[in-house]
């Protein structure tokens, strides 16, 4: 049995072998879980904006969405088409799944309430794309999700939002890479699914995933060692005489090549910038939430990311994550001096 086969001019079919479509997969996996109910729904319309923009991704040269709109968003950031896209994509397919009361977003600085009855009944902080300065050079790139359940009696205001990481009860991303994978985590549980191009659909492709205990790679912005501190500098020279270095600028790109092969993912706080650069709502959590189900670790260097109280919905945070033995390690370091 196969899903689809392909036939190029140079003869070679590629056999695409039968596997577990993402629509039964939701379909089967929380529906005896009340607290799940409707998460489906949820992660089905993130993969249904993924798909349309994985499209503008993959045609981005081509189509008229590459370059900058002229704005900055809230963090002063100068904000890329494929960001505005991206985000007012992913906006609708939430709105429109019927169960999110309240979409979150980096280039919003006030979040989209959406929904407002018993149905609606998750919260979604999303960075809609990340690794904006990779896009213009074809360099992967993706989307992270972090989902929050509401109580009905909560009324939705920006403030609901501001809950501590660990009580995500789902996170996902994407890469939209060589090929586009979607990553969905719930509590213990780990899967990806691929996109088949040539359907649309997503297909199981890594079932149950844990970090690997080997951490053959550390991913950091050398660039930054003048602005260490000298515990981050022990930390990071330690990492070098050990592993091999792997930075590609894209958090979702470095953290998911790290999730599958083992490694761990630095962005420490240095001199210019005290509280971190990465995002602690939409970047930090959601993948430290990934990284924990996953048997991972993740830390700001002075306490688990995901019991940080979040005072501000655009706050920055330092980040340390990946193989638990080692993010434990770089913290020692870093505490050191
Ligand atoms: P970008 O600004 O290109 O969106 O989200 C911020 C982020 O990328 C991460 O994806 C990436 O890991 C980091 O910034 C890269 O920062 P540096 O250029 O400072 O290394």
């Amino acid at each position: 049995m196969t899903t689809s086969s392909r036939q190029g001019g140079t003869g070679i079919v590629t056999v695409i072998p039968q596997r577990t479509l993402l629509s039964d997969f939701l379909a089967t996996r929380w529906t005896a879980i009340e607290q799940l109910e409707g998460l489906d729904l949820v992660i089905a319309a993130i993969a249904k904006g993924a798909r349309s923009i994985q499209r503008d991704v993959q045609a981005a040269g081509l189509a008229d969405v590459l370059g900058v709109t002229g704005d900055t968003n809230v963090q002063g950031e100068i904000v890329q088409r494929l960001d505005t896209l991206s985000s007012d994509t992913f906006v609708d397919v939430l709105r429109d799944c019927g169960h999110v009361a309240i979409v979150g977003c980096e280039e919003l600085e006030n979040p989209e309430i959406v929904g407002d009855s018993e149905d609606h009944a998750y919260m979604v902080m999303m960075d809609p794309l990340d690794g904006s300065s990779n896009i213009d050079v074809a360099v992967s790139i993706g989307s992270i999700f972090g989902i929050w359940r509401r109580t009905a009696d909560q009324p939705v205001t920006e403030n609901v939002l501001l809950r501590p990481g660990r009580e995500q009860v789902a996170a996902a991303y994407l890469v939209y890479g060589s090929s586009t994978v979607l990553v969905v985590a719930t509590h213990d549980d780990v899967n990806a699914f691929t996109l088949n191009v040539d359907n649309g659909e997503f297909y199981l492709t890594h079932p149950g995933i844990r970090i690997p205990s080997e951490c053959p790679y550390y991913s950091a912005n050398d660039g930054n060692y003048k602005t260490w501190d000298d515990g981050t500098r022990v930390a990071l020279t330690n990492l070098r005489d050990t592993y091999s270095l792997r930075y590609v600028g894209s958090l979702v790109a470095d953290f998911h090549r790290n999730l599958l092969k083992g490694g761990i993912f630095l962005y420490p706080a240095d001199k210019s910038r005290p509280e971190g650069r990465l995002r602690l709502m939409y970047e930090a959590n959601p993948l430290a939430f990934v990284a924990e189900q996953a048997g991972g670790a993740a830390s700001t260097g002075q306490e688990r990311i995901l019991d940080v109280q979040p005072e501000r919905l655009h706050q920055r945070s330092p980040l340390i994550l990946g193989n638990k033995d080692v993010v434990e390690h770089a913290i020692a370091d870093i505490g050191s001096r």
